[in-house]
C-alpha cells in the first residue's frame, strides 16, 4: 500500500523553547514558572532541570543546518515569554528580540518555514506572583506580549500559534500539579481554562487588527476516550465526560462559543466552582481562526470508579503496546479523532502539530542510533491520518514531535522523543534511523508499507 500525500502537504518538526534552549538566565532573561518548578527537588524525574536543555540557544545554527540537510521544510518553535519581557509586562529585553530574530532569519536563510507558538508554557514567574493564569488580567498581559511578538517577528513567521495545549497548562499546572506552577485545585484550573481561552481570543483579535497575513490558530491536545466495557452505561457516560473535559472544554468555546453543559452540570454536582464568565467573553473566545492544530499521541480507556474526583472514572491500560513513557499505541485513535473533530467543529484546516513517541534509544557499537519502533509508530499514525484525510478531513500538515531529544517536562531527560539523538554529556547530535526515514518520506511526499 502506498500513501501519496497531496502536493501542498506540509511536513515539519515541532519543538518548544524551554525544552531545547537552555540559557535559562542568559542575556537578561527573566525567570519562568518552569525554571522555578524544575529547581524544586522532586518535581522532575532524574532530578534534571531545563537550565541547559540541549543548548539550542547556542547551537541553533548547527541544529537548523542539520534540519536543512535532512530536508525538513517546516520548523515549529516557541518564544520564551520572559526572554522578551523579564518582568512579564513593561520593559522589553532587546537581547530576547534579537535572539529570536536571528533564529528566524537562520531558518529563512536555510529555506525552512517557521511556525511560531507564542505560549508553550513559560509564563514569567513575576506574573505568577500575581496569580498567573488564575488572574483575569492574564489575558491582557498575554495580548501585550503577543502584539510585541507580532510586531517584532511578523515578517519572518509563516504560521502563528497562540497557545500550545491550554489543557496541559490548566489541568497539569493547576489541577494535578504535575506541571508548573504545581497547583492542585480543580476549580482554579477551570478559571485558568477560561482565562487562557480569553487570552487566545485577544491575541487573535489583535493580530487581525494589525493586518498581518500569515495564518493564525491554536494547538489543542486531544485524544479519544473509549469505555473499557462497550455495553456498560456507566463506563460509556464517564468516557463521554472525560472526552468533554479534555477535548470539548476547549474546542466548544472556540468553535461554538459555549462550554459543554453536561460537563458543567456534572461538575457543579461535585462541588466544583465553575469559572466566572463575563459578558462578551464567549464572543471574544470564538474569534474565527485559520486552522486548528492537534497534538495527539495516545487514546484512553475509561472505567467508572465512584471513588475518583471530580470525574468518577479511571484509565485502564489495555493489552496493546505502549511507548517508553507508557503511552498506549492506538493509531486507530488518530483516525477516530480526526473524523470526530471534523464532524463536530469543521475547522477550515487541521494540522497535526505534534505526534511521535518516546523510545529507549541508545548509541550502538557502530555509532548509529537505530529506532525501528519509532518508525513503526510513525508509519501507523501517519497512515491512520492519511485514511481520515482520504475521507474528507482537511488535514494540511504533519509535525513530528520532536527534532532533537530534549527536556521532557516532568520526565526531565529520561524520555527521548527526538528524530535526532542528543548525547547530553557532550551535546553531540546523531540523527537516528527515523530521521533518515522521515527525510525520505518528505522527499517522496509519502511512503510505502
Ligand atoms: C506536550 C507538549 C510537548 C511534549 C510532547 C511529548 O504535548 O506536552 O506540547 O512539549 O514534550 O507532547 O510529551
Amino acid at each position: 500500500m502506498k500513501y501519496c500525500f497531496p502536493e501542498d502537504f506540509q511536513w515539519g518538526v515541532a519543538t518548544a523553547a524551554y525544552q531545547i534552549e537552555g540559557a535559562w538566565n542568559a542575556d537578561g532573561k527573566g525567570e519562568s514558572i518552569w525554571d522555578r518548578f524544575s529547581h524544586i527537588p522532586g518535581n522532575i524525574r532524574g532530578e534534571g532541570d531545563g537550565d541547559d536543555a540541549c543548548e539550542f540557544y547556542e547551537r541553533y545554527e548547527e541544529d537548523i543546518r542539520l534540519a536543512k540537510e535532512l530536508g525538513i521544510p517546516l520548523f515549529r518553535l516557541s518564544i520564551n515569554w520572559p526572554r522578551i519581557f523579564p518582568e512579564g509586562t513593561g520593559t522589553v529585553n532587546r537581547a530576547g528580540i534579537e535572539y529570536y530574530r536571528k533564529v528566524l532569519e537562520c531558518l529563512k536563510k536555510n529555506g525552512i518555514k517557521a511556525s511560531v507558538t507564542l505560549y508553550h508554557w513559560d509564563l514569567p514567574q513575576k506574573l505568577q506572583y500575581q496569580g498567573g493564569w488564575m488572574n483575569r488580567q492574564s489575558a491582557d498581559w498575554f495580548e501585550a506580549f503577543a502584539r510585541t511578538c507580532f510586531e517584532a517577528f511578523g515578517d519572518l513567521v509563516d504560521q502563528w500559534i497562540t497557545l500550545n495545549e491550554p489543557q496541559s497548562t490548566a489541568m497539569g499546572g493547576h489541577a494535578s500539579g504535575g506541571h508548573a506552577p504545581g497547583i492542585r485545585d480543580y476549580s482554579s484550573a477551570l478559571q485558568v481554562v477560561h482565562n487562557l481561552l480569553r487570552a487566545h481570543g485577544k491575541a487573535v483579535k489583535a493580530y487581525r487588527e494589525m493586518g498581518l497575513t500569515a495564518e493564525i490558530g491554536i494547538v489543542l491536545d486531544m485524544h479519544m476516550f473509549y469505555p473499557v466495557e462497550e455495553g456498560n452505561p456507566a463506563d460509556i457516560r464517564m468516557a463521554r465526560l472525560f472526552q468533554q473535559q479534555t477535548n470539548q472544554l476547549y474546542a466548544d468555546p472556540i468553535f461554538k462559543k459555549v462550554y459543554p453543559q453536561e460537563l458543567f452540570e456534572y461538575l457543579s454536582g461535585r462541588r466544583v466552582v465553575l469559572p466566572e464568565i463575563q459578558e462578551g467573553d464567549m464572543e471574544l473566545i470564538g474569534q474565527p481562526i485559520d486552522f486548528l492544530g492537534l497534538n495527539t499521541y495516545w487514546s484512553d480507556y475509561v472505567r467508572y470508579d465512584e471513588e475518583r474526583w471530580p470525574l468518577q472514572g479511571k484509565m485502564v491500560q489495555q493489552d496493546g503496546f505502549v511507548t517508553d513513557c507508557g503511552w498506549e499505541v492506538v493509531p486507530e485513535g488518530m483516525y477516530d479523532l480526526l473524523k470526530w473533530v471534523h464532524a463536530e467543529y469543521h475547522p477550515k484546516q487541521i494540522f497535526i502539530t505534534e505526534n511521535g513517541c518516546a523510545c529507549n534509544d541508545w548509541i550502538g557499537a557502530d555509532g548509529k542510533v537505530e529506532d525501528p519502533n519509532r518508525i513503526n509508530y510513525l508509519k501507523q499514525y501517519i497512515g491512520a491520518a492519511y485514511r481520515a484525510m482520504e475521507e474528507g478531513v482537511p488535514l494540511k500538515g504533519y509535525y513530528i514531535w520532536t527534532f532533537t531529544d530534549n527536556f521532557e517536562w516532568a520526565w526531565g531527560k529520561t524520555c527521548r522523543f527526538g528524530l535526532v539523538f542528543v548525547d547530553y554529556k557532550t551535546q553531540k547530535r546523531i540523527p537516528k534511523s527515523s530521521a533518515y526515514w522521515f527525510s525520505e518520506v518528505i522527499k517522496n511526499n509519502g511512503f510505502e508499507v
